[in-house]
């Protein structure tokens, strides 16, 4: 006996596969199918996984065959078959070929009879020579009813196949198909909308542990990204009637986001709700002369604004701060590479005795990998939050949300324009993700 597998992309190509070799062969009685089975194969570096179809038959090779019976009364014409030869559940085939080979010996048998009346000697009892030839007559036609029922026994076994449990699996492979091109969809839509590409890798794992009816159906998908990112982003909660983070707000981030505009837009805010004092300081060690735009600003909202230069001039102004007021502190953008100043700044805030609101301000037009380096740079400085501006800037949100679900950070508010006070606003997470996935 010979077992041999085939394989095929559906359980069809590998039942078919297994036909066409066994007619190509010419061995279809020999040919036996015993299971068809489904494994995982995966592809492109473990990323995909395919559904591989094997069917495994036995073949009967003319040598494994049941030994001849010779004796006419020790060949049952339709034996069982031996208990050692496995069958396919459902259809059973196997006893056939043995009722064809008992008539194959009855016919050789008779044969030989015919034979050794001819060449005997004795009398020809003519009444026994067209009894023999009668029962040749039989058997001949039994063997071809046989081969008939035979290949009945093989089509049904087919349509079997091809028919209701048959089209379920089909159903199967070809709903994990939709499942796996809604995957690659998914993969497309979010590095279009620049997320991180370690992200995308993550939100793909989550939906690969979705059942299939979830993954055949878009919209579905979609609205588990969506709850991915959102119980997956950290909040926190923020309230300009109340703004519980202190009173020394301090803004540091690279040149040119938007930090000053920003801090007189939180300030407007935050002054027009609880009605405190405000003062301005700006820590600029390394430009001649104050940001003119902060201490314009500052004069319109008739508060005092300082312009520090040395760590001791900084102290004793924090020495002063006071219930009264709030103090928003803005920083000179610099480069994140210029950590010995960020170095500098951070034990100028360690030295302090007094608690910072830190905000880290990154703009949403930059790449994913720079945001990531803008982060691990100003890390130094513990800062609490992040603040996003220029959103009216870009249609794809996925960088900045990348950054927030890989740091664990939590975005305090968004600015949306450069219109002061009026585009800001207190960061709401669910309008963004749905932005960044439209
Ligand atoms: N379109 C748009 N422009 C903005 C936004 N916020 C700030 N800007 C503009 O960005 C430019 C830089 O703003 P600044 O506040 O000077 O930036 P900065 O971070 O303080 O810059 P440095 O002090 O040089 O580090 C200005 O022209 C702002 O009007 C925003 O939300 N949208
Ligand atoms: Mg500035």
């Amino acid at each position: 006996m010979e077992y041999r597998n085939y394989e095929g992309r559906t359980r069809k190509e590998a039942i078919d596969r297994m036909f066409a070799e066994a007619i190509r062969e010419n061995r279809l009685n020999e040919t036996q199918l015993l299971r068809v089975t489904s494994k995982e194969v995966k592809r492109w570096f473990g990323l995909k996984k395919d559904v591989v179809w094997v069917a495994v038959a036995s073949i009967q090779t003319k040598s494994s065959r049941r030994p001849v019976v010779t004796s006419r009364d020790e060949m049952p014409l339709f034996s069982q078959s031996s208990s050692s030869s496995p069958e396919p559940s459902g259809v059973n085939i196997s006893k056939t070929p043995i009722k064809e080979q008992a008539l194959q010996v009855i016919a050789e048998k008779s044969a030989t009879v015919m034979k050794n009346i001819a060449s005997s000697s004795a009398p020809v009892d003519n009444e026994l020579v067209s009894k023999v030839s009668k029962l040749e007559m039989e058997i001949s036609s039994l063997q071809n009813f046989i081969k008939q029922e035979l290949s009945c026994i093989r089509e049904g076994l087919m349509s079997h196949h091809l028919s209701e449990e048959y089209e379920k699996e089909n159903e199967i492979v070809r709903d994990a198909e939709i499942a796996k091109n809604h995957l690659l969809w998914m993969e497309d839509f979010l590095a279009e909308r620049d997320f991180d590409a370690k992200v995308i890798e993550d939100v793909l794992e989550y939906l690969k542990t979705l059942k299939t009816n979830v993954l055949i159906d878009k919209n579905q998908v979609l609205l588990e990204v969506k709850q991915f990112f959102l119980s997956r982003l950290k909040s926190q909660p923020i309230s300009l009637e109340n703004y519980p983070y202190g009173r020394n707000i301090l803004f540091v981030g690279p040149t040119g986001v938007g930090k000053t505009v920003t801090l007189v837009k939180l300030a407007a805010h935050l002054a027009a709700m609880r009605q405190k004092k405000m003062r301005f300081i700006s820590i600029d060690r390394y430009k001649v002369g104050a940001d003119p735009q902060l201490a314009k600003y500052a004069e319109i909202l008739r508060s005092p604004f300082y312009e520090i230069k040395t760590r001791d001039d900084f102290f004793k102004l924090m020495k002063q701060s006071g219930d009264e007021y709030f103090t928003f502190i803005d920083t000179a953008g610099k480069s994140p590479r210029d950590t010995i100043p960020l170095k500098e700044l951070s034990e100028w805030l360690d030295q302090c005795d007094v608690p910072f609101d830190i905000h880290l301000v990154v703009s949403a037009t930059t790449k994913p990998r720079d945001l990531a380096f803008i982060v691990e740079n100003y890390s130094c400085l513990r800062f609490r939050h992040v603040l996003a501006t220029k959103l009216d800037e870009t249609v794809c949100y996925g960088s900045l949300l990348s950054m927030l679900y890989r740091y664990q950070l939590p975005l305090s508010f968004i600015t949306n324009g450069q219109e002061v006070p009026q585009d800001f606003e207190i960061a709401n997470l669910e309008n963004l993700v749905n932005q960044a996935l439209k």
